[in-house]
C-alpha cells in the first residue's frame, strides 16, 4: 500500500479556509435522503432521550422507518458522566463501537440464563474498542466520565436451511464479545487495495459482521459494488468521494451513510490522511 505523504501540499489552501464553516451556512446541509441511500452529516443530527437509559441522549441515523427497508438500527448514544444503558428490544442483539470517552460493559449471563454461567465485565473501553451483546442477554454499559458510542441493533436471525445444515446439530449461538479494532489482523482482499478487519468471528452463528476498512489517499474500491446486502457506515477518519446510485457525495469523518440493497456504491479516499470507515454488512444467511 502507498505511504501516506507527509506535510500537506495543500497547507496554504487549508490555512486560507481555516474558520470557513461550510456546514453552518444557514439552511445548508450535505445530508440527503433518497429512495435507496441516505447521507446524514453531523449538522443534521437530532438528539432525543433513550428509553431505559440514564443521562443519555441519542441521534438515530438508520431505522426500519427509512426508505429501502433497513432491518437494523444505527444511532449515536451520548452518555453524560454517570450514565448507564437500558436494554434493547427482545430478540435483538446490540453492537457498540466506542467513538470517544470511556465505558465499562457487563454482560450478565447469570441474569439471562438463571444462574450457573459466567458473567463478564470489562473496564476502560476507549476509542476503537467494541462490544457485541447477544439477543436477550442482560447487560449494562456505564461511564463515569462520559462517552460517545456508535450503536447498531438488529433482530437476530437464527440459521436455517443450508446454513443450519452446515452448522450441524446443537448450533452455537453468538456470544458476548469485547475487542479492540487495532488488535485484529488485516484480512486478504484479493483484487482490492484497502485494509480490511472484521470485528466479529466469521462463523455461521453470526448473522452480521462489522468491517473496518482503511484507504490511503488516492486508494479506492475497485469493484463498483452492487449487492443484496445492506450497509450502515460511519466514516471515522479522513475524507473522500462516495458514489451512491447515480449521485456523488463529498464526505468526511463524522458522516453516516445508509445503503439499501442493490444501491451502486464506490468510494475514493482523498485529502492527505488515511480514510477509515466502519460498516455493517448482513451475512451468513440465505437472501431468500
Ligand atoms: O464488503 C462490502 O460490501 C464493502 N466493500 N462495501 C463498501 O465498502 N461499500
Ligand atoms: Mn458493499
Amino acid at each position: 500500500a502507498a505511504k501516506i505523504p507527509g506535510p500537506s501540499p495543500y497547507a496554504a489552501v487549508d490555512a486560507r479556509n481555516a474558520g470557513a464553516e461550510f456546514d453552518n451556512l444557514p439552511g445548508f446541509t450535505r445530508s440527503r435522503y433518497a429512495r435507496d441511500h441516505a447521507l446524514i452529516t453531523p449538522e443534521s443530527r437530532v438528539y432525543t432521550g433513550l428509553f431505559g437509559w440514564r443521562e443519555t441522549n441519542a441521534a438515530w441515523f438508520v431505522t426500519p422507518a427509512m426508505a429501502g427497508g433497513p432491518t437494523f438500527s444505527m444511532y449515536q448514544a451520548l452518555m453524560r458522566p454517570g450514565a448507564s444503558s437500558g436494554m434493547p428490544e427482545p430478540g435483538t442483539w446490540r453492537f457498540v463501537f466506542v467513538m470517544d470517552g470511556k465505558i465499562s460493559v457487563q454482560d450478565d449471563l447469570e441474569l439471562t440464563d438463571g444462574g450457573g454461567a459466567a458473567s463478564g465485565r470489562y473496564n476502560d473501553l476507549t476509542h476503537g474498542h467494541f462490544a457485541y451483546f447477544p439477543a436477550d442477554h442482560r447487560h449494562k454499559i456505564t461511564t463515569s466520565e462520559g462517552a460517545s458510542l456508535l450503536i447498531y441493533e438488529k433482530k437476530y436471525v437464527p440459521p436455517s436451511g443450508g446454513v443450519a445444515e452446515a452448522i450441524g446439530p446443537n448450533p452455537p449461538t453468538p456470544r458476548f464479545l469485547v475487542g479492540h479494532t487495532d488488535d485484529l489482523p488485516n484480512i486478504e482482499t484479493p483484487g482490492e487495495v484497502f485494509g480490511l478487519k472484521k470485528l466479529l468471528p466469521q462463523s455461521l452463528e453470526w448473522d452480521v459482521n462489522f468491517h473496518v476498512m482503511d484507504f490511503n489517499p488516492g486508494e479506492h474500491l475497485y469493484v463498483k459494488e452492487i449487492h443484496y446486502n445492506q450497509h450502515g457506515l460511519m466514516l471515522l477518519e479522513g475524507k473522500g468521494v462516495y458514489r451512491l446510485g447515480d449521485d456523488w457525495y463529498s464526505v468526511q469523518a463524522g458522516d453516516v451513510i445508509w445503503m439499501a440493497p442493490y444501491v451502486t456504491q464506490w468510494y475514493a479516499a482523498l485529502g492527505y490522511k488515511r480514510s477509515r470507515y466502519i460498516i455493517l454488512k448482513d451475512t451468513n444467511r440465505d437472501p431468500i
